[in-house]
This record gives C-alpha cells, sequence and structure tokens, in this order.
C-alpha cells in the first residue's frame, strides 16, 4: 500500500548513534544498513525530528552500576523489569553523537531521552517509571502533525516503544521496517512485533512512502 506524504506528517529518526553502529558499545549487528534507507526517507518527508539516547555517567541502566551484573541480564528497578546494558550513550561521548553519515541538515528538533540518572527511556515520548514524559507528544501536537514515522534502532527497544508510545498519544503512526535493525535478545524482536501490532502501529517499508 502506497502512503502519500503530506505536512501532516513526521519522519522519527531513532538514536542512528555511534555506539549502535558497528565498532560501538552497544553496536546493533548491521546497524549501519539503515543510513542509506533512512538519508532517502529524509528527503522524502517534509519534516524530521531525531532522538538521541543521552544517558548519565553511571547510568541506572548501565550494568557497571550494579555490583555483580553482567551486561544483557535483568534486574528490578522501582519501575519494574530492566536490561542492563554496557555503558552506551553517555553524554557527550563520541559514542553517543549522532553518526556523521546520516544526513542531518533538515532535521527539525533533536529530542535526547534518557538524561534522567535514575529512569532509563527507550521511548522518545515517555520514561521508563512511565511518569515522566519528554515532551514530544507536547512539541508533536503544537506543529499539528497527525502521523508519526519511525525508522533506526534499535527495532526492539527504542524503535518499538517509541511507536507504541506515539499511538498512545494519539499518532496514526508506521515502523519502517527496512530503514530498522534489532538487538533481537531472547525473542525480544517478535514480542516488539506483537506489541507494535496490538497496539495498532502500521509495518510498512521504504518502497511504500512515496
Ligand atoms: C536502545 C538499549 C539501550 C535503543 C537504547 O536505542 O534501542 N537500546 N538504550
Ligand atoms: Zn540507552
Amino acid at each position: 500500500m502506497i502512503i502519500d506524504l503530506d505536512d501532516a506528517d513526521v519522519l522519527i529518526v531513532v538514536d542512528v548513534q555511534n555506539d549502535f553502529l558497528p565498532g560501538g558499545a552497544l553496536a546493533v549487528a548491521n546497524g549501519d544498513e539503515v543510513i542509506d534507507p533512512i538519508n532517502g526517507l529524509m528527503r522524502r518527508f517534509a519534516h524530521v525530528v531525531l532522538t538521541q539516547d543521552w544517558h548519565t555517567p553511571g547510568h541506572i541502566s548501565f550494568a557497571s552500576s550494579h555490583a555483580g551484573t553482567m551486561p544483557f541480564s535483568t534486574v528490578e528497578l522501582s519501575y519494574g523489569t530492566q536490561v542492563l546494558w554496557p555503558d552506551h550513550c553517555v553524554q557527550g561521548t563520541r559514542g553517543a553523537a549522532i553518526s556523521d553519515r546520516l544526513e542531518t541538515a533538515r532535521a527539525e528538533l533533536v529530542i535526547r531521552k534518557g538524561h534522567h540518572a535514575g529512569i532509563d527511556s527507550y521511548s522518545a515520548f515517555m520514561e521508563a517509571d512511565r511518569r515522566t514524559p519528554t515532551g514530544l507528544a507536547g512539541y508533536l501536537n503544537e506543529r499539528g502533525f497527525r502521523r508519526v514515522f519511525c525508522a533506526g534502532l534499535a527495532t526492539d527497544y527504542c524503535v518499538a516503544w517509541t511507536a507504541i508510545d506515539a499511538r498512545r498519544a494519539g499518532f496514526a503512526t508506521y515502523v519502517i521496517e527496512d530503514a530498522c535493525r534489532a538487538i533481537d535478545m531472547n525473542g525480544s524482536l517478535a514480542v516488539a512485533w506483537r506489541g507494535m501490532e496490538t497496539s495498532g502501529v502500521v509495518r510498512t517499508a521504504c518502497a511504500n512512502i512515496a
């Protein structure tokens, strides 16, 4: 199904940052393969927003902050189960920078998330405590956008949570599957797609975006 874009559409480019690319601290397999498709998409959209994972040193989502734990294990925190990650996307570091192969000149907003030391945030809308908003819903509403299109890294974490929260915020929401790559740990990608489909997120591809 071909989707005709208009001025009420916004492309959200999720976390195309050095740490999620090959050689990075939390490299997503083939994560660099999203860059060319996203550069192509950004030329087609009238409006583009970027997200940037932006953690404090010693962030609560880092295994290094919890004695005796290993990356990719989980712990129970006040807000629920947290996957523990290698240190990544620390504020101001080269790893946290958006890839310089991404053609970002036309992006209208960069929204940073995960900057509270004690709360993670996969979603660009709502932090992991599910009560602390980032402000993105207000921004998109105030701009008059009605449809949100998501691409980037990683499909099963930040892209999925962002897309599901975009639906919760009332936007028609699309995930452009071939402009995303996943971490896919313990079946997380299948779980994420089920969650997105249950929420009414539409799964589409670059070729469908006119
Ligand atoms: C992400 C794990 C931790 C992501 C961010 O961008 O999907 N995943 N922080
Ligand atoms: Zn993170």
